[in-house]
């Protein structure tokens, strides 16, 4: 993880002071590029502590198709919470669209099933990819999410959009497109969620894994994170943990929280910082 330790120097000390919709001001930079290699290791974060089940059961419930932050709640996650109605509502965003965008018939598609089917029977195509970035249900600026979502429409525009695989020697990569990154908070969880997902996708095809890429958009810091930036700049990266998974699910959309260990992570104490909402 030291490439994400020199992007937040980067942003530091290279990036622009900008304004941003929720009035909290960031230091940003636009277009950059991070690469793991899940051979060496588990891409979770060690100079601060990374809430991984977090990680775990938010992609559980974007696979599973639920927009609704009810689920999340009871298996321990509060990540959602700000953007989603009383009810726990988050409009069509990922879930929906991963597993279910709609079509014109009224029907819908699974794009994860896709995805498998092109990993399972043509592993060389080019088109292995699926997409969040559905523009007629994006929300309308100038409204909360509350209101969006009473609306019909998502609590919050896709930041990660596009996830495209690719297989190579039996051994399967994957690159995802940010465009919009808060890079103490949110990107620690994007690297780990695009890992885990890449993990499981391979064992339900029967392949290896090789390489985790992060492209990236605008890639900011919030003002409010100054101060735990430098904290965790001054700590000293630890080694990578591993990743176990305990069984082979049937389906991709069986994996529980408890399938997955993690082993020899030894990660530094926690720095809290608050969400821009
Ligand atoms: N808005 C903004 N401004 N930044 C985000 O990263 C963000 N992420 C969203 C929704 N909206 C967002 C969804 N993902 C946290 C992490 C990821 C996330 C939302 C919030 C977060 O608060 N992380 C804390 C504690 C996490 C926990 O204990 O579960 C952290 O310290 O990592
Ligand atoms: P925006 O829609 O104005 O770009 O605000 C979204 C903010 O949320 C922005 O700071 C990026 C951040 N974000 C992430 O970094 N990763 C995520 O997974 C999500 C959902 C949001």
């Amino acid at each position: 993880m030291r490439a994400y330790l020199e992007l937040l120097r980067d942003i530091r000390d290279h990036g622009v002071d900008r304004g941003d919709r929720t009035g909290t001001g960031t230091r940003s930079v636009f277009g950059r590029q991070l690469r793991f290699d899940l051979r060496e290791g588990f891409p979770l974060l060690t100079t601060k502590k990374i809430h991984f089940k977090s990680v775990v059961n938010e992609l559980i419930w974007f696979l599973s198709g639920d927009t609704n932050t009810r689920w999340l709640k009871e298996n321990g996650v509060s990540i959602w919470d700000e953007w989603a109605t009383e009810d726990g509502d988050l409009g069509p965003l990922y879930g929906a669209q991963w597993h279910a965008w709609p079509t014109r018939d009224g029907g819908s598609i699974n794009q994860i099933d896709y995805v498998l089917d092109c990993l399972r029977n043509r592993p060389e195509s080019r088109r292995i990819l699926f997409h969040a970035w559905n523009v007629e249900y994006l929300p309308d600026e100038s409204m909360t999410p509350q209101d969006n979502v009473a609306a019909g429409r998502m609590a919050l525009p896709p930041c990660h959009l596009l996830y495209q695989f690719y297989v190579a020697n039996g051994a399967l990569s994957a690159q995802l497109y940010i465009r919009s990154s808060d890079v103490f908070l949110g990107l620690p969880f994007n690297i780990a969620s695009l890992a885990l997902l890449t993990h499981m996708l391979a064992q339900q095809a029967d392949l290896s894994v090789a390489e985790v890429i992060v492209s990236l958009g605008d890639a900011h810091i919030y003002s409010n994170h100054q101060r735990q930036v430098e904290t965790q700049l001054a700590r000293e990266p630890g080694s990578a943990p591993t990743l176990a998974i305990g069984r082979r699910p049937d389906t991709i959309y069986d994996y529980r929280f408890e399938d997955f260990s993690l082993h020899d992570y030894d990660p530094q104490p926690p720095i809290p910082a608050p969400v821009a909402v």
